[in-house]
């Protein structure tokens, strides 16, 4: 007898965790090691003892859900997202590679099924990087990409460093990082763009992601009076910024294929209607399938800020905050997704992410693979992302499969 998700329990499961951080129009805030994290990291745990699951927590936060397999000894089969969300995010970012995985277990149970090696689900703390500016803080300590004390120090603009707010929500684990070692790692996760939806299908086989450049950027200029300062006189940083931001904007269209530049975050200072800001600070998340792409840009984006800066009388502070290289997923894995599709006779295609994700990281210290389900009209980072109940089901179905032929 073979296991079947409940797509009623897995859609109801989301749609309780949503409920935590709720936004106006139907999205969740719920921002890394916030309160709302807490009560969602709670509420996944409780759910997860549940299922019966043991419940350990790292040194730097992350949960792992661990349903016993009959070799205690084997290295687990992993899966998990994230549940913190974008300050407007959306209901299934994250907390549906969570919720597949529990509901994983729950079908597990239902059956009577159990494998050899153990599973594993796992929240990652901080993938978005909304609040520490860094993103995928979890899975990059775990996978050795990030040092736990510089992750552990990073602060958001109040201050707060991550070891803070852990300690405040109560998740200051204390298992060193990466000390789990993996057996295999799968993610669903919703595709976040509009290719399932536009190719009609319910299933991409994730071959791997694209690269990043990320950077925080600080102009220092003067503060004046906006009335009495001629323009010409001014050391104005907004203006610097807005300068830099169209310039970078041109510049992603002129490599082959075109990249993706993005200044999403911006903090004038004083902030104030009637003095010219002396200070902005922001940041640049640049991205691109090919390594060298990556580099040439990193190149072109240091070039136009420091041209930018010098001409408007700007002094630039520049740090890379992520460097990730392009991913390709563990072929293995990659075939046992696609097995999986078809000895179900689910329809399939290979997709490439443009989003970054916690599986990203994991991929340099487990064999690793993704599964992504369509989104409405490939909106994310929205309050109005949206998915259907089906695809959902369906999209955790192929994850129990993958996992439990991998767990033996
Ligand atoms: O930025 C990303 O690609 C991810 O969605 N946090
Ligand atoms: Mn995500
Ligand atoms: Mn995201």
């Amino acid at each position: 007898m073979n296991a079947v998700i409940n797509k009623d329990r897995l859609w109801e499961s989301l749609m309780q965790l949503a409920e935590i951080g709720a936004t106006p129009k139907g999205g969740v805030c719920r921002i890394s090691l916030s309160d709302e994290d807490r009560r969602a990291r709670d509420l996944f745990c409780t759910w997860a003892r549940d299922a019966g699951c043991d419940i350990r927590i790292d040194a730097i936060g992350n949960i792992f859900a661990r349903r016993p397999g009959n070799d205690a000894a084997a290295a687990p089969v992993v899966t998990g997202s994230h549940i913190d969300s974008q300050p407007l995010g959306g209901k299934f970012d994250g907390a549906y590679g969570v919720m597949a995985g529990l509901e994983v277990v729950r079908a597990l149970n239902d059956a009577g099924i159990e494998t050899a090696a153990p599973l594993e689900i796992v929240d990652w703390t901080d993938e978005e990087g909304a609040r520490f500016a860094a993103g995928c803080i979890g899975s990059g300590v775990f996978s050795g990409h990030r040092d736990l004390n510089d992750a552990l120090s990073l602060s958001d603009a109040e201050g707060t460093t991550v070891a803070d707010a852990l300690r405040e929500i109560g998740y200051a684990g204390d298992i060193a990082p990466g000390s789990i070692p993996f057996k295999a790692y799968f993610e669903a996760h919703i595709e976040q763009g509009p290719v399932l939806e536009a190719a009609g299908l319910p299933i991409g086989t994730v071959i791997g992601a694209q690269g990043q450049r990320c950077f925080m950027v600080t102009l220092t200029g003067v503060d004046g009076h906006a009335g009495t300062l001629p323009m010409a006189k001014r050391q104005d940083t907004f203006v610097g910024t807005a300068k830099i931001t169209v310039a970078l904007s041109e510049l992603a269209a002129t490599y082959d294929p075109p990249a993706v530049i993005t200044v999403g975050h911006v903090r004038v200072s004083p902030n104030s209607r009637n003095t010219i800001p002396g200070r902005t600070v922001f940041t640049i998340d640049s991205r691109h399938p090919d390594t060298d792409v990556l580099q040439r840009m990193e190149a072109d984006i240091t070039r136009i800020c420091t041209d930018i800066a010098k001409a408007d009388g700007l002094e630039l502070q520049m740090d890379a905050v992520t460097r990730a290289e392009p991913v390709a997923f563990d072929p293995g894995c990659v075939d046992a997704v696609r097995t999986a599709c078809r000895e179900r006779q689910i329809r399939f295609m290979d997709i490439h992410s443009g989003a970054g994700h916690d599986a990203c990281k994991i991929a340099a210290v487990a064999p690793t693979g993704m599964i992504f389900v369509p989104c409405e009209d490939g909106i994310s980072h929205n309050e109005l992302e949206s998915a259907r109940a089906e695809d959902l089901a369906t999209g955790a179905q192929v994850l129990l499969d993958a996992m439990v032929k991998v767990a033996g």
